[in-house]
């Protein structure tokens, strides 16, 4: 029986995010110290560019035989191909390494993503998540939430670093916001995404585009960017992130009420539903991954 997060134990929500937190740190400090210096491409998936690197590979392995040492009747969603069914409702979803180009090319721009979630990942709309951790290895920090705990920023070195809180961007103008966005791997998706972008970036300050959703998530969760807008996201990029900007006080939103790959908009309460706006009145279809 799929939990729904309401009835979840407090106690279980703080041994999840505790949990999700030192696994995060755990595996970003592998791959930020285990780096190779030549790091090699083991194989692409929907396209030439969308590499996997043996180090997302080695990072997923890690954090999966973490997870079933410590939570062993949980389910398992990972970017790499870890699927495990679970018994107890709740499902971990892992992207060992978001940001996999800046990473391959030691750009330092490249995160773990750990969430918990209720409800089937695989199914959009019909899930969310109750814990989560994004650690941001270059920076040397780690971001985590809760469910109704707020969200915060610690180092990732040692138990007694102090948490900071997160708050959103209290932006709430357009024209003054700096937008976060991302593009897919496929030319034609990419083609669309830059038909948008092109009608887009003379209406906000400005886009970044710092190629990891996670971390993409962490900033507007942190208000060191205003806004993010992507379409084509897995639950892997997002179930994190989508904690720590909610638990911020912001809102993520899809097409529809849930973030998804059709759609995902993170912002503070003042600018979501402007910068959801500028996307879903530029999408083909309702369902279209433009
Ligand atoms: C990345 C996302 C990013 C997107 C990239 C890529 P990956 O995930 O986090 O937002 O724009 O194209 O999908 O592939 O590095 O795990």
């Amino acid at each position: 029986m799929a939990h729904l997060d309401h009835d979840l134990d407090p106690a279980l929500l703080v041994e999840l995010e505790h949990l999700c937190t030192g696994l995060a740190s755990h595996a970003g400090r592998f791959i930020h110290d285990e780096r190779p210096r030549r790091v090699r491409v083991a194989d692409t998936k929907s396209s030439e560019t969308d590499v996997v690197t043996e180090m997302d590979r080695r990072s997923e392995q890690l954090l999966h035989g973490l997870v079933r040492q410590a939570r062993p009747e949980d389910g398992i969603l990972g970017e790499e191909g870890a699927h495990v069914s679970g018994r107890s409702g709740l499902t971990w979803v892992i992207d060992p390494i978001d940001g996999t180009v800046n990473y391959l090319y030691d750009i330092p721009a490249y995160a773990v993503s750990v969430a918990v979630v209720v409800g089937d990942p695989e199914t959009p709309g019909s899930w969310r998540p109750v814990a989560g951790a994004v650690s941001d290895p270059c920076r040397g920090v780690v971001h985590h939430a809760r469910r109704g705990g707020g969200a915060w920023t610690r180092s990732d070195h040692g138990k007694r670093s102090v948490p900071r809180r997160l708050a959103v961007s209290t932006e709430d103008a357009l024209g003054r916001a700096l937008l976060a966005t991302g593009f897919g791997y496929e030319a034609q998706v990419r083609a669309r995404q830059a038909e948008v972008m092109r009608e887009v970036l003379p209406l906000v300050r400005d886009i970044r585009r710092i190629g990891s959703a996670a971390l993409d998530l962490a900033r507007v969760a942190e208000g060191t960017v205003d806004a993010y807008a992507e379409t084509g996201l897995n639950p892997w990029d997002l179930a994190a992130g989508w904690l720590l900007v909610e638990e911020a006080g912001g809102q993520v939103l899809g097409v529809a009420a849930h973030p998804g790959p059709a759609l995902t908009v993170a912002a503070g309460p003042a600018l979501v539903e402007p910068v959801r706006a500028l996307f879903t009145a530029r999408m083909h279809s309702e369902g279209d991954v433009s």
